[in-house]
């Protein structure tokens, strides 16, 4: 664990001040939620533990929102969080709640000095790929943990791995369908190695949203996207689907094919632990040379059409291929999601599967984190609405403190979506505010020569960019 994002108070202040001087970096956000979207960004770019940590009652709470999310897309965030001493729960004390309410998937409550806990903890989350609650009551620290040799306990499950006798690949048709489970519990630059071993498969290869850019969309054999805003022909002409790591959602298999697709589906569970295993496991499949897909016959690309989308486009132009893009929710990610090639894992980072509003400026501090933690050498860049980056938009004194070089695109359309119009504040100022460096853009012809200015500095910049509303084009049903 190299960095927690945190906020203090009463009840986990003992740990809170044990992390100064202990080797781990201590982001204080300024609101909790903040605390939880980052560790999920955090989780999402290096594939690894996101940490945040809260006090108990209000500071918990505030991670309802962010643990809810990373339940519902699967990402690693460890909620470590405060309670009051043990004598004290149930009766009533101050800040005390009972605190199942973050256990979407799974909590722990500390009831004994016992390293087991925090053991258990961490492998869940890892390897499980959910949020996991470790609930620490405050007079636990007082208490001396006997056996304390932590990388004795730590031995991240073997009960992973496949069995490729089971796989049946024998279709005159046959199509991968790769979720982002694929990834296992690969390092960025593990998975960055898939997109070889796929481009050889001479098969054609569709992605779910979450694992865009596992394979590079501009190959040949990679179908890109399928679903509610991708390819549907694909995966109905296909007379066999092989399922590696996708949950099947309904925004992959939508409801009006879900059936059809479900019954000629057939699901690989596979978890992969390094890239040999993951190369090993392909080249053992008896696949015939079935490349049967003709892609631009088949993909029709959205192309831009008015001025939301001109401007979405010409931000995504001009930012590198391989930077990591993070949305917020709204129509804004709708156009990203569409006018974006992907070309490397987590290309786009968005909230999938609980579109939270909020989540993408701190979402994108997580991820710069995550990239200079583990040495990943990508731009971050945020596309967010205006409704959203209000939501959380005091998480910029992070972005100023840390001198964060994320570029911070403001889409005002002055509207949420198709549902009103809103009245905003002077981002410039707000950003002026905070000491970060900003821009104020009209013309989709002012954007290239701004971004290729920030390029070449290494500081934060928030550009707002004034826009029309725009309507989004129909979804796939
Ligand atoms: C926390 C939360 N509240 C409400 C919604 C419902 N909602 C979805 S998109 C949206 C509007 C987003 O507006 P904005 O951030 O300005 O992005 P735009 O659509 O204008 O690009 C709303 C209110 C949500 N997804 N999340
Ligand atoms: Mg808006």
């Amino acid at each position: 664990m190299k960095t927690v994002f945190s906020y203090p108070g009463e009840q986990i202040a003992e740990l809170y001040n044990e992390i100064e001087g202990s080797g781990i970096k201590n982001v204080m956000v300024r609101d909790e939620r903040g605390a939880g979207f980052m560790a999920d960004g955090y989780a999402r770019i290096t594939n690894y533990l996101g940490v945040c940590l809260a006090t108990a009652g209000p500071g918990s709470t505030n991670l309802t929102t962010p643990i809810a999310n990373a339940y519902k897309d699967n990402s690693s965030v460890l909620a470590i969080t405060g309670r009051c001493q043990r004598k004290y729960i149930g009766k009533n004390y101050f800040q005390e709640i009972n605190m199942d309410f973050l256990n979407f998937y799974k909590g722990y409550f500390v009831d004994k000095a016992d390293i087991n806990y925090v053991v258990n903890a961490f492998n869940d989350c890892l390897t499980n790929k959910k949020p996991v609650q470790l609930n620490i009551p405050a007079d636990l620290y007082k208490e001396e943990v006997k056996d304390i040799n932590i990388d004795a306990y730590i031995n991240i499950s073997d009960d992973v791995g496949y069995d490729v006798n089971n796989v049946d690949v024998a279709a005159k048709k046959p199509l991968f369908l790769i979720g982002q489970g694929i990834f296992g519990t690969l390092s960025y630059k593990d998975m960055l190695k898939i997109s070889k071993i796929l481009k050889e498969l001479n098969c054609p290869i569709a992605t779910t949203f979450p694992a865009r850019g596992v394979i590079s969309e501009e190959v040949d054999n990679c179908i890109g996207l399928v679903g509610r805003r991708g390819d549907l022909k694909s995966l109905l002409e296909a007379d066999k689907i092989i399922n590696i790591g996708s949950s099947l959602s309904y925004n992959t298999y939508v409801e009006s094919v879900r059936e059809k697709l479900l019954n000629k589906t057939e699901n690989i569970h596979l978890k992969p632990k390094n890239i040999k295993e993951l190369k090993e496991f392909f080249e053992n499949l008896d696949l015939k040379n079935n490349n049967w897909i003709n892609k631009n016959k088949n993909n029709k690309k959205f192309s831009p059409s008015g001025d939301y989308s001109n401007k979405i486009n010409e931000i995504i132009e001009n930012v590198p291929k391989d930077a990591i893009i993070v949305t917020d929710a709204g129509k804004h990610t709708v156009f990203t999601c569409l006018l974006k090639t992907c070309v490397v894992p987590r290309n786009i980072i968005s909230s999938h599967s609980f579109g939270s509003m909020g989540f993408g400026l701190p979402a994108s501090i997580g991820v710069k984190f995550g990239t200079i933690d583990f040495n990943i050498d990508k731009e971050v860049v945020l596309i967010s609405g205006d409704g959203g980056f209000l939501m959380n938009i005091e998480e910029l004194q992070v972005v100023s403190e840390y001198g964060l070089k994320i570029l911070m695109v403001v889409m005002k359309n002055n509207g949420l979506a198709e549902f009103c119009k809103i009245k905003n504040p002077n981002f410039n100022k707000i950003a002026d505010a905070f000491g970060i460096d900003n821009c104020y853009i009209e013309k989709a012809d002012e954007i290239s020569s701004e971004i290729k200015n920030y390029l070449k500095k290494n500081k934060p910049l928030l550009m707002v960019v004034e826009t029309e509303n725009e309507p989004l084009p129909k979804p796939n049903m």
